[in-house]
């Protein structure tokens, strides 16, 4: 059987492509998580006890925990690919302090692809990000050429990691290929990112702080559809390749955040303009001809998948309460040990 190693698996988006891959293919997965902050394997309850699934837990900047992870998974027929998700990934945790965004983004990324590459993996798909292009104009799109000017210091960190993975291209001809994809949202998205913390906010009647004039603009992707390029890419992207992953539904942050309280049949009353983000990346609009050429194409409809979304988070209250208590924490805390960064 194929077998993938995915990284941050227990992640919002690492999650995702994990269930969509043990539900629809015949694949073995086995995911390498650290399990911060951000990661919750209640997120993968529903595949947990499927054969096909394996987790464990362990650091990517830690070179015994990966190699050892990697060398018992080699087997026979080896591993088909490794999936890069593991990140730190949230930008104002990032201007609060950068330094788990190296360990992990830059330190953990080069010890995953030199594990990856003494062991002759054949596939290493690189999770990346619009922010590396940095901000963008009021019109135009970015292709793949375009430079890479990253502003937060988390995109600094994911710029680097992609410069890392562009190396071992050049240098080695490891068979890398970065993706790059736009905000993604959908179910089991960590609270402190928009979508999820304005719907649980508002759920709860909290107002929904948003940053400087509220016209900064995002391109919106669900999940799902995400997963699915990933899978494309790895059948048949080509080595060296980047893909920017994208879908043409840009909006601003106030209007995500009218369609939301809309959603949730909400006051416009709760919006509350605070202090911007420094350094606040305007826009981010990204050209993904490319991908459409190796035959992907979104297909979530933005409104019906933005209900959905909300509809998600109504009905699970119990996930969303025990993750924004911190109680989820307490409980794997006392299954897999003492958490890493930002407990
Ligand atoms: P997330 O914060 O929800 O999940 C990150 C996961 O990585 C968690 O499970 C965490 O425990 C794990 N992790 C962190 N440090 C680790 C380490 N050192 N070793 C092993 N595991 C570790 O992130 P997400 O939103 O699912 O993002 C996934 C990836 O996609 C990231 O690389 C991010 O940069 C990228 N990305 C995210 C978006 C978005 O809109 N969320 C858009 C484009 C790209
Ligand atoms: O409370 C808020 N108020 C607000 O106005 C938050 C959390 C965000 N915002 C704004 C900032 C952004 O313009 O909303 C926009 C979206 O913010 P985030 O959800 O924090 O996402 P963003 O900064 O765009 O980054 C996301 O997309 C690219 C992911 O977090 C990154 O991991 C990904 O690389």
């Amino acid at each position: 059987m194929r077998k993938i190693l995915v990284t941050g698996g227990c992640g919002f988006m690492g999650s995702d492509f994990i269930r969509y891959m043990v539900e629809t293919s015949q694949v073995m997965i086995v995911n390498l998580d650290k399990l911060t902050y951000a990661g919750n394997p209640e997120n993968l309850k529903s595949v947990e006890q499927n054969p096909n699934y394996h987790f464990i837990r362990g650091d990517i900047a830690d070179q015994t925990a990966v190699n050892e992870t990697l060398a018992s998974l080699a087997g026979q027929a080896g591993i088909e690919a490794v999936v890069n998700f593991a990140a730190e990934s949230h930008v104002d945790r990032s201007i609060m302090g950068a330094e788990a965004f190296v360990h992990t983004n830059v330190l953990g990324t080069q010890v995953l692809l030199e594990a990856a590459r003494k062991l002759g993996v054949s596939r290493f798909i690189q999770i990346s990000t619009d922010e590396v292009y940095g901000t963008l104009g009021p019109e135009g799109k970015i292709s793949e050429e375009s430079p890479l000017r990253p502003n937060s210091p988390y995109a600094a960190t994911k710029a680097a990691a992609d410069l890392i993975c562009r190396s071992y291209f050049k240098t080695y001809g490891f068979p890398v290929i970065i993706t790059r994809s736009t905000n993604n949202f959908g179910p089991y998205q960590f609270p402190e990112k928009l979508i999820p913390l304005f719907v649980t906010n508002a759920l709860e009647g909290k107002t929904l702080p948003l940053y400087g004039d509220g016209l900064n603009m995002r391109e919106w992707l669900f999940v799902r559809d995400h997963s699915r390029a990933i899978e494309r890419v790895l059948e048949k992207g080509t080595s060296g390749e980047i893909y920017n992953i994208a879908t043409g539904t840009e909006l601003t942050n106030l209007e995500i955040t009218k369609a939301i309280l809309r959603v949730l049949e909400r006051d416009e009353s709760l919006i509350e303009f605070v202090k911007d983000r420094p350094g606040h990346d305007r826009r981010y609009a990204l050209d993904w001809a490319k991908l459409r050429r190796l035959g992907w194409g979104p297909q979530a409809k933005f409104e019906e998948t933005l209900r959905q979304t909300v509809a998600w988070y109504k009905e699970s209250e119990t996930w969303w309460r025990r993750v924004k208590s911190g109680e989820y924490l307490k409980y794997y805390q006392a299954q897999y040990g003492k958490r890493g960064f930002n407990p």
